[in-house]
């Protein structure tokens, strides 16, 4: 075919497919004419391949980020959190999982980079990046929540569901199981916990329970099919699955086997939980059942009444979500909610409920069920059993209020 051939055979499909499409909207709606059905983008080659050669997400979609915590911007121990409300599915995109670090990002060039275990160990051993590599691999989903996600609920309210829950995410993490790892190095069966250190200006340190260890502790190196992120820990991380973010060490350059917890700052100080009674909790590393509607949800507005579909997640630090309920009159009644497969052991599982919605103000709710019976609290529950005076593992039921107007907000119900 000449230019000008395909020229003319592309100005008569054109006429078609006007045609065509002409007919199939005059069927919905006799009053919305088609002005011209072939639009600009189909009349025109698009861009080739490899324009950049790392993909991006379409440029309408920019505004789709991750935000400081408010009030946090600029400093070194600083955080962002994941735009939640815009989450489809379970896996969070890696330029989307919210950061939390202490002293700031260190740039590492992966081969100088050098993990030590020692301590109580039968061959205190350094590998490189290359030699962890060669071990035999593991990829698995979970999520990762930090024991300081929801805690301006306490006392407060976050308007939206980015800022209440944001320190939040799901991926698939690849790299070495850290017992294939103590196993080369051989341990001392006095050894009860381990020291995990990070080579950040931080020197992030945390004591690691033996069991833990040995059941589904995982030395990190991938997320989402591609190295890990600087932000997320890059050239190595340690990740605990189900236990609070802070346990999981990125930048990880050491780990000491010993017989006691190492009592270090993050542990005496900063991760413990002050109970009613003046006494504080250590170690609470597990994260309970948790689960939140983000859609629809605080700062949203539902364009009138009629169908809803509520979509949320869920997730527990002790296995695999059970059951979610939704309640569309602040926790008088609940509906079981649909679960959407995969349901995966400590990582986030996607539910909706559709709803047909009257117009009437209704306060929406979700509660979450783990396989160890536990069901999510309300918010008076937990403040009943704790009090108001510690900051994390804040995991009641949130309240989001849906207007008349369509207006939604965050409310303490
Ligand atoms: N070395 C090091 N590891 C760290 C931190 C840090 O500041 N330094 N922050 C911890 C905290 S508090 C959390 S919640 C998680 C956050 O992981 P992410 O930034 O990959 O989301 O990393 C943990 N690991
Ligand atoms: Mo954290």
């Amino acid at each position: 075919m000449s230019t000008s051939d395909r020229r003319r055979f592309l100005r008569r499909s054109a006429g078609l497919a006007a045609a065509t499409l002409a007919t199939a909207r005059a069927a919905t709606s006799a009053a919305d004419p088609v002005p011209d059905a072939v639009p600009e983008w189909t009349r025109t080659p698009g861009h080739p391949i490899l324009r950049p050669p790392y993909g991006e997400r379409s440029y309408h979609e920019t505004g789709i980020v991750r935000i400081p915590i408010p009030g946090r911007v600029n400093t070194m121990s600083s955080a962002s959190l994941t735009p939640l409300q815009d989450m489809r599915g379970i896996v969070t995109p890696s330029g989307l999982v919210f950061e939390r670090h202490h002293g700031g990002v260190p740039d590492i060039p992966p081969h100088e980079h050098r993990l030590l275990v020692h301590g109580l160990v039968a061959r205190p051993l350094v590998f490189g990046m290359e030699e962890l590599m060669r071990f035999p691999s593991v990829s698995r989903m979970h999520f990762l929540e930090c024991s300081g996600n929801t805690a301006g609920e306490w006392k407060g309210k976050g308007g939206t569901v980015q800022v209440t829950h944001g320190l939040l995410s799901c991926c698939e993490w690849t790299g070495v199981p850290l017992a294939v790892v103590l196993q080369e190095t051989g341990i001392d069966p006095r050894a009860q916990w381990l020291l995990a250190e990070g080579a950040d200006a931080a020197a992030m340190t945390r004591s690691i329970p033996i069991e833990k260890a040995l059941d589904d502790a995982m030395l990190v190196y991938a997320q989402n099919g591609e190295m890990l992120r600087p932000e997320q820990g890059y050239p190595l991380r340690l990740l605990l699955p189900g236990f609070e973010g802070n346990a999981s060490v990125k930048w990880l350059r050491r780990i000491k086997v010993g017989t006691a917890p190492f009592m270090t700052r993050e542990e005496t100080s900063k991760y413990t939980d002050l109970m009613p009674d003046g006494t504080a909790r250590q170690f609470t590393l597990t994260m309970e059942a948790k689960s939140v509607i983000l859609r629809p949800s605080g700062g949203q507005q539902v364009r009138g009444p009629g169908f809803v579909e509520i979509q949320g997640v869920a997730w527990s630090g002790r296995g695999r979500i059970t059951r979610v309920d939704v309640s569309v009159d602040g926790g008088r009644s609940w509906r079981a909610a649909q679960l959407q497969e995969p349901v995966l052991t400590k990582c986030l599982t996607a539910f909706r409920v559709p709803w047909q919605w009257n117009g009437a103000p209704a306060v929406l709710q979700s509660r979450a069920v783990d396989e160890t019976g536990y069901m999510q609290p309300t918010r008076s529950q937990l403040i009943a059993a704790r009090g108001l005076d510690s900051y994390y593992h804040y995991n009641a039921i949130q309240s989001w209020q849906l207007a008349a107007d369509g207006a939604v907000t965050n409310v303490h119900a």
